[in-house]
């Protein structure tokens, strides 16, 4: 193995009554990332975070962001992700016909791409883009809302794409997982190839307990399953 394996803060789960709070206490556990989801309430039944509070969160702190884009046609929104302090941006496979293409984009912005797969889309997708990716999203949820359970079947496709990449020699694009990311399924995601983690109410900011109380577990876990 030997991956260097990164702990990222859902921002979406975070406490919005004390959000400085939350993002002081982050940086105090030294997370890896700030994950920022942008949903447009068309690629995914839902809204979350948007650009302007990925500013103001560039201004408050400088744990770096990667920002998801569960959006339709995510071409539209490349430039203005990259202003707002994306180190990675992610589209989704099934947002647009021009994937390549975007992904070029995204790298003429000065930032790292990455592609998201829905549970149901298959890895094939990824045959003749892996050269153009930085980051593979594995979503072990349907994508649009926190708090679902795992979706089984996406560990299967996390160890296919960790020996896809392998193979092909790009052992060195990220393998995120987003969705589901708890205590529980965290050492099955390692132990599958993943090396960045989204930690949202399962697992980062889960109830009952502080977040550098959970933080200090997902760290364990780390070191004893990679
Ligand atoms: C879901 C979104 C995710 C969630 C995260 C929540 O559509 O892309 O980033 O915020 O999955 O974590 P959890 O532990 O509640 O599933
Ligand atoms: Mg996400």
């Amino acid at each position: 193995m030997g991956y260097k394996i990164k702990i990222e803060a859902s921002v979406a789960c975070a406490d919005f009554r004390n959000l400085e709070k939350d993002i002081r206490e982050l940086e105090a556990c030294k997370i890896d990332f700030l994950h920022i989801d942008i949903m447009d309430g068309f690629f995914v039944p839902n809204f979350a975070l948007n650009f302007s509070i990925m500013k103001t969160l560039q201004e408050m702190t400088s744990i770096p962001m990667e920002c998801h884009l569960m959006v339709d046609k995510p071409e539209r929104y490349i430039e203005i992700a990259a202003k707002s302090g994306a180190e990675y941006i992610s589209i989704h496979a099934e947002a647009t016909n021009h994937i390549q293409r975007v992904l070029s984009q995204i790298h003429e912005t000065g930032v790292k791409s990455g592609i998201a797969l829905n549970p149901a889309t298959p890895i094939n997708v990824l045959d003749y883009i892996l050269g153009d990716l930085d980051m593979i999203v594995v979503m072990t949820v349907n994508p649009g809302f926190a708090g679902q359970p795992l979706i089984p079947a996406t560990l299967k496709k996390i160890e296919e794409i960790r020996n896809l990449i392998d193979s092909k020699g790009f052992g060195k694009i990220e393998i995120q997982v987003d969705g589901n990311v708890s205590i529980e399924n965290i050492p099955k995601m390692i132990k599958c190839g993943a090396t960045m983690l989204v930690g949202g109410t399962s697992s980062v900011f889960r109830k009952g307990y502080t977040i550098p109380d959970s933080v200090r577990t997902i760290k364990v876990l780390i070191k004893q399953n990679q």
